[in-house]
This record gives C-alpha cells, sequence and structure tokens, in this order.
C-alpha cells in the first residue's frame, strides 16, 4: 500500500500483513478513514453506534460542580488504578509498590503511581536539614542543601528506573497467572529534573586517578552502591524534580542519584553521600543481591546496565476482549543501552512478525510506546512483542534466554537466594475464543 494511494484518497492498508490480523503499522498514521475501514472491513461491530438519539443531559450537566481542589486526585472512579503492595499489612520489611501498566498509556508514569522499593520504609527527611556531602578523593569536600542545588544549572531529561528484580516471576517453569503490573510494575518512566553529577564532582575537584563513587543513601539502613566514575561523567544526575515537581517521598525526596539505564538499585534515593574511591565497595546490595546467578552456580561480579525488554500492556491478563473486530495491540519498551530502533509485534507466537509504529519523540534510556493496529477475528492467538536498540541489541527469545540465564524457582522456596534478575525475554499473551486472556510460554 502506498503512501501516494493514501494521500489521493485511496483504500485504507487493511489487509493483514502478518499471520491472524496483524494490520500495517501504517495505517495508524491515516485520517478516520483509515481506521473506519479497518473496522468495516473486518468481522464483528464497529466502535462506533448511530447517534439516531439525541444526546440526554445527564445530573452532572444539570447544576454546578465542586470546588476545585488545591491537590487533584484522580476521579473517584478509577479507585482501582492503584499500585500493588508486597506488605499490605504494614509489615516492617521491603516494601514494594507496582504500577498498574495494563491500566495506563503514554509513556509517562503518573508520581503518585511510580513503583517504589524501599529496603528500610520511607523516611520522613526535612528538606531543609538534609546535606548531600561529596567528599573521599576530591580536593575540597563539599556539602550541598537542596536550595543550593536548586541553583546549580538544570538537566531535564526523559528515563526510566527499573529494579533488575523486575521480571521475576517469569523465571518459573509454568507461566504465572497475573497482570502486567504484578509481572513487571517494577519499572515506571518519569521526567527527571536535576544537577549533573559530573558539575558537583569537578566543582569538589575529584582526584583524576578515582575510578569509583560509593552512593548512600540516608534512609536507615544507608543503602550504598558503588558507580564507575565513567558513568557520573556520561549522564547521571542529582534529581530534585520529577515529571516537574519536587520527588515522591517513595522515590528519593528530597534528591536521589539518577544513573539512566542502570540498576534501579543503584539509583540511590535520599542521596546523602558521595565518597570518591579508587574500588567498588563490594557492599550488600552489589556483592550479595541484584546480580545474576548463572546456571552453573557462578554470579557476574557486576551486571549494570538494563538490558532491551518489551511488553504489551493492550491487551494483556487482566482485559477480556468482548467480541472479535478492531483493537488496538500496544506497550512498552526501553533499553539501558539508549533508543528504542525497533519493536516486531506477532499474534501466532513468533510465526510471523509485524513491525509496530513507535510513538514520537523516542527518548534514549527512557520508555516508548509501540502501537499494532490489529484486527480480531474471533480464534485464538498469542501476542508477543519483541524490541531491539539503537545499539543493535534484541530482546532474547525465551529458549535462548532459559538456556542463558537459567529457569529457576529458588525464589519462591529459597527468598535468601536471590537468583532471578533482570529478565529481558519475551512476554506472551494467550487469547482463547471466549476473549479471555492467559500469560502462555510461547
Ligand atoms: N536509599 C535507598 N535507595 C534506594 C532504595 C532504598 O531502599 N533506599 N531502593 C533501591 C531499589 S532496590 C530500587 S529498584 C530503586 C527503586 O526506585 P524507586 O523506588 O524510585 O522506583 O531505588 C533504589 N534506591
Ligand atoms: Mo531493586
Amino acid at each position: 500500500m502506498s503512501i501516494r494511494k493514501r494521500r489521493n484518497g485511496g483504500s485504507p492498508p487493511v489487509e493483514a500483513v502478518a499471520g491472524n490480523g496483524l494490520l500495517d503499522r501504517r495505517a495508524l498514521l491515516g485520517r478516520g478513514i483509515v481506521f473506519a475501514g479497518a473496522m468495516t472491513t473486518g468481522v464483528g461491530t464497529s466502535l462506533t453506534s448511530a447517534a439516531a438519539e439525541p444526546l440526554k443531559d445527564d445530573p452532572w450537566s444539570l447544576e454546578t460542580g465542586t470546588v476545585t481542589p488545591a491537590l487533584q486526585t484522580p476521579s473517584h472512579y478509577e479507585k482501582h488504578v492503584v499500585g500493588t503492595l508486597t506488605n499490605p499489612n504494614n509489615e516492617m520489611r521491603t516494601s514494594h509498590a507496582r504500577t498498574p501498566h495494563h491500566l495506563l498509556n503514554g509513556t509517562v508514569t503518573p508520581n503518585s503511581l511510580h513503583f517504589t522499593i524501599n529496603h528500610s520504609g520511607e523516611p520522613d527527611i526535612d528538606p531543609d536539614k538534609h546535606r548531600l556531602v561529596i567528599h573521599g578523593m576530591v580536593k575540597q569536600p563539599l556539602a550541598f542543601t537542596l536550595e543550593a542545588l536548586s541553583r546549580y544549572p538544570l538537566v531535564t531529561r526523559m528515563s526510566f528506573v527499573e529494579c533488575s528484580g523486575n521480571s521475576a516471576p517469569m523465571f518459573s517453569n509454568e507461566p504465572v497467572q497475573a497482570t502486567a503490573q504484578t509481572l513487571h510494575g517494577l519499572v515506571s518512566n518519569a521526567e527527571w529534573t536535576g544537577v549533573p553529577l559530573s558539575v558537583l564532582l569537578d566543582e569538589a575537584g575529584i582526584d583524576r586517578s578515582a575510578k569509583w563513587l560509593v552512593a548512600e543513601g540516608s534512609d536507615s539502613l544507608a543503602l550504598h552502591r558503588s558507580v564507575p566514575v565513567k558513568k557520573a561523567y556520561d549522564d547521571a544526575l542529582v534529581a530534585i524534580y520529577q515529571n516537574g515537581e519536587r520527588l515522591m517521598p517513595g522515590n528519593g525526596y528530597p534528591m536521589r542519584l539518577l544513573l539512566p539505564g542502570y540498576q534501579g538499585n543503584m539509583n540511590v534515593k535520599f542521596l546523602r553521600r558521595i565518597k570518591v574511591v579508587d574500588q567498588p565497595s563490594l557492599g550488600f546490595y552489589e556483592a550479595r543481591t541484584y546480580s545474576q546467578i548463572l546456571p552453573d552456580g557462578k554470579a557476574w561480579r557486576f551486571h549494570f546496565l538494563q538490558e532491551v525488554k518489551s511488553f504489551i500492556t493492550h491487551p494483556s491478563f487482566g482485559h477480556k476482549l468482548k467480541e472479535p473486530g478492531y483493537f488496538e495491540i500496544s506497550g512498552i519498551a526501553y533499553s539501558g543501552n539508549g533508543r528504542i530502533a525497533k519493536v516486531m509485534v506477532s499474534a501466532d507466537g513468533g510465526k510471523s512478525w509485524a513491525e509496530a509504529a513507535l510513538q514520537s519523540p523516542v527518548h534514549s534510556k527512557a520508555f516508548t510506546r509501540f502501537r499494532m493496529p490489529w484486527r480480531w477475528d474471533g480464534q485464538p492467538v498469542v501476542l508477543q512483542s519483541r524490541a531491539w536498540d539503537e545499539g543493535g541489541n534484541v530482546q532474547p527469545l525465551r529458549a535462548e534466554f532459559v538456556a542463558m540465564r537459567g529457569q529457576t524457582k529458588r525464589a519462591v522456596t529459597n527468598p535468601a537466594a536471590f537468583p532471578n534478575q533482570h529478565y529481558n525475554s519475551l512476554t506472551s499473551w494467550g487469547i482463547g475464543s471466549n476473549g479471555e486472556i492467559k500469560h502462555v510460554y510461547a
């Protein structure tokens, strides 16, 4: 289907380009004709209903609404759109809240729904008393207040943060029947604003022979991680705003380290100290946890990068397709290596693939939404997505991934083992002829 034909108002590209009804992604670029064509030439009904009846005046149209609040919260009709907690009864241990990807769209995670992992609770930090100290192998140790940092030249960028333990349920032998929130809810994406860490290190006069930084949080656990100096000079920020407002308490208020594309755990929240050193600290979270244990029992010493990954959020487990017809398949893709270059989608469990449309702008080390027009004929299908990044890295197929990294339930039987890290293979949603969606391994 040529562009010229569509410009001339010719028939839209609604013929399938891959198995089980995947349509040409260019159908999404056209005006209404293309979309309407996709619906009327398919089986099933149209998405619109004929406006035979005049519009009624509903009660909310007949009287003045409520007074505008100073701080908005979502409509009470959206009460179900919340993070899921690992310790809903306030048990005192690591607390997680997962992002409901299957209920969101676009690329920005609202601050109230950004995932959080706090290993020793959310500290209640007074921003006027909080200090960030840079010391160690520097000419002049320095202390920064939030107010001082706010006066530095600031940088704004999009970045995802992903816990390397995200998607750990995908290491099971049998697919866990759960939503994208349960499976992949430990990744979120925000627009962060902060001071480049390189500016602060330069001001302190970093010793050029220093290779490592140890970043420490001011929570009671003093979570700390070693970061290569090279990363600090690449794109690290001390972030002080999240999607335009101050950081959320669960995401590091009043300041956090942001290391775009690196393991979530290294993005130290409540940041209070950066020590410039010549070797890594081999602290608890880098020596014991957040490293993938390989099938032969060995572990990689450092595994900083969150690799290229994607998953379909719509439709997915927890949704139901009411009837055959036109649907948009969409999801998120991201890579710690840089920009997403391409996402392929399959509706027949990987036998045939079609290229999805990428929502622009495509930011480096940030969520990219992909979309694929699809006409479901009511037969069973298996939906999958597979992403490539600009470095040529591709999401491994599941068989490849299991061969490389192993498939184990150790995290379930022995939580202390922490073996299930860095899952970046495919996610498959099986849709039955009744429209019900299951998580499957294909
Ligand atoms: N000080 C401190 N920093 C921390 C943590 C913590 O518990 N304390 N959790 C880490 C972990 S395990 C992850 S995955 C990320 C999560 O960032 P988020 O809670 O903002 O999503 O923060 C990291 N930084
Ligand atoms: Mo994490």
